[in-house]
């Protein structure tokens, strides 16, 4: 049922096609973009991919990133300025390799790059740099964030309060974590149990700690029953993403091995949050990952695929696509493949 975390699966997709969305960037690969509006301009913090000849594995050995790249946009088409290496994995004491999936905060003035990276042990954690402007220079902390574990931080303010969710399976090693105690190894749900899930907590206000222990967001079928790890087509798998429209709150996700970004609603940032559809449709290359920002009262979905290097699953590139939410709430699904 699971397939390979191989490129082999979706990149088979005839790579020659026509893009509906252009890369934004064509210097680097870049991926996992996460947008914001800072300063009255679109930020994205993306991963930065490069070949470094690791080979694939289903754990995503491959994505053996070692640093990252701030970009901007004046507006929605304006040209992506490249604001160059903000950090760097040498500079960051307790990481050992694979910087992934990175996210960003301002509070006070102050900017925070949040970020995955594997430790000494080889176990994921999430790192925290701070700096001046949207842009850094940023200087990690010499320590991870405490109760921190898994990949994909993305940081949502809602009001004055900030919320980081995280967690990814397989390579995100979320199936290795037992209630916040690290076990080692890979534990899954049997195909009838709720389905493993991303976690919450909400920050503390110095935004370099967690002010309670990670809970579980829960996400549920329309009979209110949780999703459960056989409904591979929905449970979540990394990614999570939230925004909030018409006081509702969204969580998105990738749903990993069936390649889709999926959504459910909630009425809290804890959840839980009842599936409703997708959002994306799976692009070329294994991952999907994305990030939903409104700017200039435009809402915009930013995502990568493999085009760009003509299917490879590690060397990704990140596009933009407007986003619509219809009367219902609901939102249109966007298929960025072009048939
Ligand atoms: O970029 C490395 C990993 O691939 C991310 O952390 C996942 O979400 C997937 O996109």
């Amino acid at each position: 049922k699971k397939d390979s975390k191989n490129t082999t699966e979706i990149a088979t997709v005839d790579s020659e096609q026509k893009e509906k969305y252009p890369a934004l960037v064509t210097d680097n690969y870049t991926a996992d973009p996460s947008a914001h509006v800072f300063e009255n301009k679109i930020y994205i913090y993306p991963s930065h991919d490069w070949d470094s000849g690791v080979p694939e594995d289903d754990l995503g050995n491959h994505f053996n990133m070692k640093d990252y790249h701030v970009y901007s946009m004046d507006s929605f088409g304006a040209p992506v300025k490249d604001h160059g290496k903000v950090l760097d994995l040498e500079d960051v004491k307790w990481a050992k390799k694979q910087m992934w999936a990175p996210d960003a905060a301002e509070k006070d003035g102050t900017y925070y790059l949040y970020f995955p990276a594997k430790d000494s042990s080889e176990v994921f954690r999430m790192g925290v740099a701070t700096g001046p402007t949207p842009h850094g220079p940023f200087t990690a902390l010499d320590q991870p964030i405490a109760d921190t574990y898994s990949i994909d931080p993305a940081i949502f303010k809602d009001g004055d309060d900030y919320y980081m969710y995280f967690g990814g399976i397989w390579g995100g090693q979320l199936q290795r974590w037992d209630n916040g105690t690290y076990v080692g190894t890979d534990t899954y749900p049997a195909d009838d149990e709720p389905a493993l899930t991303a976690k919450i907590a909400k920050l503390s206000d110095d935004m370099v700690s967690l002010a309670e222990k990670p809970k579980d967001v829960l996400i549920l079928d329309e009979e209110g029953n949780p999703l459960l790890t056989g409904d591979n087509d929905r449970r979540f798998f990394e990614a999570a993403w939230v925004h909030k429209y018409n006081g509702k709150y969204y969580l998105s996700y990738s749903t990993g091995d069936t390649h889709n970004i999926a959504y459910g609603i909630g009425d809290s940032p804890y959840g839980p949050f009842t599936y409703q559809g997708v959002i994306l449709k799976p692009v070329l290359g294994w991952t999907n990952h994305h990030s939903i920002v409104e700017f200039d009262g435009q809402w915009y979905l930013f995502f990568h695929d493999s085009s760009l290097s003509g299917g490879k699953t590690y060397l990704r590139s990140m596009k933009v696509a407007p986003l619509e939410h219809n009367a219902d709430g609901s939102i249109k699904t966007i298929d960025a493949m072009v048939e």
